[in-house]
């Protein structure tokens, strides 16, 4: 046998990276989807006001969240994720009404 290297995608060691827009008034992208384990969240405020993001599991549970990324920033968040739809919002008020939602399916 030769020396192929087969990379081992999903092993706990290297979590999956999702890069993420926040900016007035939405996430993009705005439908995600990554198989369950760690994740880690890389979410770049590309607007002109501050803004949050949290992450919540199919019972509404939040299982992560980045309290404050300001303006031109990217902040960094590594969960560990079951399958199910979870949702991602802003909960800064009239933020996720205006727009700031996203969907995350967690599927094998
Ligand atoms: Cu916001």
């Amino acid at each position: 046998m030769g020396l192929a290297l087969s990379p081992r995608w999903g092993t706990a060691a290297a979590p999956r990276i999702v890069k993420v827009k926040a900016f007035e008034f939405a996430y993009e992208p705005k439908q995600i989807t990554v198989p369950p384990g760690a994740v880690e969240f890389d979410v770049t405020n590309t607007g002109s006001i501050e803004h949050t993001f949290l992450i919540d599991d199919p019972a509404k549970k939040t299982v992560g969240k980045i309290a404050s990324i300001l303006p031109g920033k990217t902040e960094k968040l590594t969960v560990t994720l079951r399958a199910g739809a979870h949702t991602i919002y802003c909960d800064l008020a009239g933020h996720r009404e205006a727009g700031m939602i996203a969907s995350l399916k967690v599927q094998p």
